[in-house]
């Protein structure tokens, strides 16, 4: 089951209490104060995991509380901190809070929809690691704090501080370098096999992809490049019908879309034109993301390339090829690569992690 949109609620550890005591010792009949104060609480922290792909642990799992600290001790010994949870998230998930208060209780709030406006708290994608979500309550002061010389035998010690809480959406957006959009059957899921070693399932019915995925596309120099697929798109996309246009938002932060076309449907160049106007409808800038247009199934005799050829929709050449055997796909990588070095200045290239500084062209 892939997840990419959750709500949690989420409590880091209270602060131990602090603690009264006095020195007692054979010696030293009033000895003096020696509380030592509480532990602090453990923080809740999003860690992003490079190698998980949905937030289905958070779906199963949506109450999470980190360790409360341990209260203090005599002779002045500190409480143990409470252990913070560590909770992991795929790259490129976003944060948002929703409320929540310990007042409130636990009980988890309705996820908002999909376009409801959230108060965004943070975007975990490269250089960003991870995030504190909830911080650990200060442990109390214990007795020993509070000498003085008007008060030499303290009785005071402070509670902890409560752990923050609050509830949190969690949405997943895919991070890849490129984007593969189509209509069903067009042969993304093919193409993806062929340009990585992801092995998306590919089967003649449409609606075959349910759930987005990546794979990882290394050039001889051993640069790596992403590509994500995604299920197929048809008309009105954009108001729900089929799978609706909901996954493109994996694709959002492309910096180059395929747009692949099924040379032996009934009228490619249609297809192009009904893709640009579900990207349109989008939003989302997906409609000005650099594009290339690549005409699949050429392998087929009834592949339709004049048209494509004489159209040049995009302003471009189409890129031909053929999932099943192969033909042009390395050419594809090659232009793909190309196109992507040109559309993304170095430096953000290079800082977003995308190819190391030698290798790229
Ligand atoms: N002859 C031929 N068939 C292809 C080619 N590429 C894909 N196919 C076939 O087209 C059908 C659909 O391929 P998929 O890769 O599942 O298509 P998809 O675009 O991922 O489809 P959805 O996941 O439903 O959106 C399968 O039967 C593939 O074997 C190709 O280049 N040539
Ligand atoms: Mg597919």
């Amino acid at each position: 089951m892939f997840v990419d949109r959750v709500r949690i609620f989420a409590k880091a550890g209270d602060g131990g209490r602090g603690c009264v005591s006095f020195r007692r010792a054979p010696y030293e009949p009033h000895g003096g104060p020696d509380g030592g104060d509480g532990g602090k609480g453990g923080d809740v922290v999003l860690v992003v995991d490079p190698h998980r792909n949905d937030l289905s642990n958070l779906f199963f799992a949506p109450h999470q509380a980190a360790q409360d600290g341990r209260p203090g001790m005599g002779a002045t010994k500190s409480g143990r901190k409470g252990a913070d949870l560590l909770l992991p998230v795929p790259p490129g998930t976003i944060v948002s809070r929703i409320g929540g208060s310990l007042e409130q209780g636990s009980k988890l709030l309705p996820l908002p929809p999909r376009d409801a406006p959230l108060d965004l708290l943070v975007d975990l994608t490269p250089p960003m690691d991870r995030f504190v979500l909830c911080h650990g309550g200060r442990g109390g002061w214990g007795n020993w704090h509070f000498r003085g010389p008007q008060n030499q035998a303290p009785r005071r010690a402070d509670p902890g501080k409560p752990g923050e809480c609050g509830q949190f959406v969690l949405e997943l957006k895919l991070l890849a370098d490129i984007g593969l959009v189509g209509l069903p059957n067009a042969g993304k899921s093919s193409l993806l096999r062929r340009l990585t070693s992801a092995e998306p399932k590919v089967a003649d019915y449409p609606f075959t992809t349910l759930t987005p995925s990546v794979g990882v596309l290394e050039s001889p120099e051993g640069d790596r490049l992403t590509v994500a697929d995604i299920p197929g798109l048809i008309r009105d996309a954009h108001l729900g019908k089929g799978l609706g246009d909901e996954f493109l938002r994996h694709v959002e932060r492309c910096p180059l879309l395929l747009l692949v076309l099924d040379l032996s449907g009934v009228d490619p160049l249609a297809d192009f034109f009904l893709l640009r106007r579900e990207l349109e409808a989008y939003g989302h800038g997906l409609a000005g993301r650099p594009f290339l247009v690549v005409g699949n199934k050429i392998d087929l005799r009834t592949a339709k390339k004049a048209a494509l050829r004489r159209a040049r929709p995009g302003g471009e050449e189409p890129v031909f090829v053929s999932a099943r055997t192969g033909q042009g796909v390395l050419e594809l990588a090659a232009l793909a690569w190309e196109k992507l070095c040109r559309s993304r200045p170095e430096a953000a290239r290079r800082e977003a992690g995308l190819f190391p500084a030698q290798g790229a062209r």
